[in-house]
Parts: structure tokens; C-alpha cells; sequence
């Protein structure tokens, strides 16, 4: 069952965050608290679990990739406290709780969110080391970092998103913004179980194929609970996507027609990972059809 093993990795991951975080040595302790009041709320780990569900679908022990896996989550966990800012979205819910900033004020959550991503390359590192990595393989890892979180990656897709406010945008630049904002990251997150994994090329190449086809049926997702989802169930409010006037899916093509390019991109996500020499697909299978009935 897809649930069971996506509640095990999660609570995995949980556990590796806490004593992580609670081994680091010399930080204040506001700023621990902050970082730990929004690492520790329970998202659901989407993407430290696809880390490991790559690896063991090529067929090696998923546990050299925990730390790796911790890492991004932290990435992921930074961006999520800097969009919540009153200079960015201003929200003040995030994974059934107050954000960072309502609970630390703006400074602290600021400084949480860099000191999560700084850490998270010092938790790359360490795991290299730890796993007694090639300097090749962690290099990659760190270049593969830098592109997704970076300028011209995570980053970057927010900018576009910014500074796209208040223009009409089409589908093509709306994909691109998502490519970005939300795709880098799920795609550092396969590559890295590939390069952990020791994927050929060709598989490497298929499975960052499957990671952007996967982030934006995932974005579709998100951006459908948005309109149709439950608060209670999400963590965060819904319709605030409208209230923003925010270039989404559903705005733009419909409810209807956004489910089925939904749909149409999990059966492509799959395909592009079904026939290769090396790879079981049949986790991240369960991982892709799991999103598309996602209701958090
Ligand atoms: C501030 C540098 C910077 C980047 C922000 C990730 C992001 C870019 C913004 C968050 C807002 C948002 C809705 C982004 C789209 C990606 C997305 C759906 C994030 C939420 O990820 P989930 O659903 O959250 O995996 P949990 O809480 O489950 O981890």
C-alpha cells in the first residue's frame, strides 16, 4: 500500500529532522526554535521521499540517501517561510499552523529560512562524507544544488512569479514560472536518488524527464486544492489563489480541462520511466498515480 510506505518515509524523515537539528552546535537558541517550529510541522515530505524511492528503485539501500533527503526538505522548508512573508504572499497558515514570521516576526523567520539552507549544504556534505561519496558524485550533487535552489532555479521561478503580478500571462510563460518555482526542486530531489543510486545517463536523463512532468501535475494539484480543497485537511487557506488574482490552472483553463492535463501528465511522467534497464519504476509508479488523487 502507497499510503503505508509514504506515512513510514515520512515519519523517517520526521525523526532524521529532529535530531538533526537538535545535534546542531552553537545557534541561538530563538533561531533554533524558529527553524524547528516550521522544519518539524509535518508536510507531508514529498520531496526526501522521492530521494529515497529513487535509489531503491535502482536497486540500492535508500539509507545513504537520508541525509541528502533531510537536506532538501530543509531547501524546501526555507523557500516555504520566505513566500509566507508579508513581503512576498503574507500568509499567515502554513502546514496547520501560524507561519514562521506570525509566531517569530519577520527578522527571525528571515534569518530560520537562511540558516536552513545554509545548514542544508553543511547536511550534503556531511552525508558525502558519511556514505564515503566520490568527489565526482558529491560535486554533482552540489552543482545539481545550486542550478534547482539557485538564481536560475527555485529562485529564480519566484522572480518570474513576482514580477509577472498584475500581467496576463499565457500558458507557456505560466509553465515556465512552475518549471521553476516548484519543478527544480522535485527534480534535485530524483536526481539525487539517481546520482546516490548510480543511474546510467540514459536513465538520468528519463528520470529528470519524470520529475518535471511529475512537479507540474503536482502544481496542477495544488493549484486545483486551492479552489476545491479542504482547509482542514490542506493547512492552509483555500481560495487565496483567487483572492490574489493569481495566474493558476483552474483560472485559466478550468476545472474540468486542468484535471485532464493533470491527468495526461502522470501518464506521461510514467511512461518516461517504464522501459529502462536499470530502474523498477514500480514505487515511483505508485508515488506519480498517489499525486494525482492527492487531497493535501
Ligand atoms: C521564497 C525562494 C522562495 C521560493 C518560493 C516553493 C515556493 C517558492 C513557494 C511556495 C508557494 C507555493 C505554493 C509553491 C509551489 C510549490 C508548492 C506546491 C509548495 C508546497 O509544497 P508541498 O505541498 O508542502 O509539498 P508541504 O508542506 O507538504 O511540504
Amino acid at each position: 500500500m502507497i499510503e503505508s510506505y509514504l506515512k513510514e518515509k515520512a515519519s523517517l524523515i520526521d525523526q532524521s529532522l529532529d535530531q538533526i537539528t537538535n545535534e546542531l552546535q552553537n545557534v541561538p537558541e530563538r533561531l533554533l526554535e524558529s527553524m524547528r517550529y516550521s522544519l518539524l510541522a509535518g508536510g507531508k515530505r514529498l520531496r526526501p521521499i522521492l530521494v529515497l524511492a529513487t535509489i531503491e528503485s535502482l536497486g540500492k539501500n535508500e539509507s545513504i540517501g537520508v541525509p541528502f533527503a533531510c537536506a532538501i526538505e530543509m531547501i524546501h522548508t526555507y523557500s516555504l517561510i520566505h513566500d509566507d512573508l508579508p513581503a512576498m504572499d503574507d500568509d499567515d497558515f502554513r502546514r496547520g499552523r501560524l507561519t514562521n514570521h506570525k509566531v517569530y516576526g519577520d527578522a527571525m523567520a528571515i534569518l530560520a529560512g537562511d540558516a536552513l539552507l545554509t545548514e542544508a549544504f553543511g547536511l550534503i556534505v556531511k552525508g558525502a562524507k558519511q556514505a564515503n561519496l566520490s568527489q565526482d558524485c558529491l560535486i554533482r550533487i552540489l552543482e545539481d544544488a545550486v542550478c534547482s535552489a539557485g538564481a536560475s532555479g527555485m529562485v529564480g521561478g519566484q522572480v518570474r512569479d513576482i514580477l509577472s503580478d498584475g500581467t496576463k500571462l499565457n500558458l507557456e510563460q505560466l509553465e515556465k514560472i512552475h518549471r521553476h518555482k516548484t519543478g527544480d526542486l522535485i527534480a534535485f530531489s530524483i536526481r539525487t536518488g539517481a546520482h546516490l543510486g548510480q543511474a546510467s545517463s540514459d536513465t538520468l536523463r528519463a528520470l529528470t524527464q519524470f520529475a518535471y512532468y511529475l512537479g507540474l501535475a503536482f502544481q496542477i494539484q495544488d493549484d486545483i486544492l486551492d479552489v476545491v480543497g479542504d482547509q482542514e485537511v490542506i493547512g492552509k487557506p483555500v481560495g487565496s489563489d483567487e483572492q490574489k488574482n493569481k495566474a493558476t490552472y483552474p483560472a485559466m483553463l478550468g476545472l474540468d480541462q486542468s484535471r485532464e492535463k493533470l491527468q495526461q501528465l502522470i501518464h506521461e511522467a510514467k511512461e518516461s520511466i517504464s522501459h529502462l534497464p536499470d530502474l523498477n519504476p514500480d514505487r515511483l509508479l505508485q508515488i506519480a498515480d498517489f499525486l494525482l488523487h492527492r487531497d493535501r
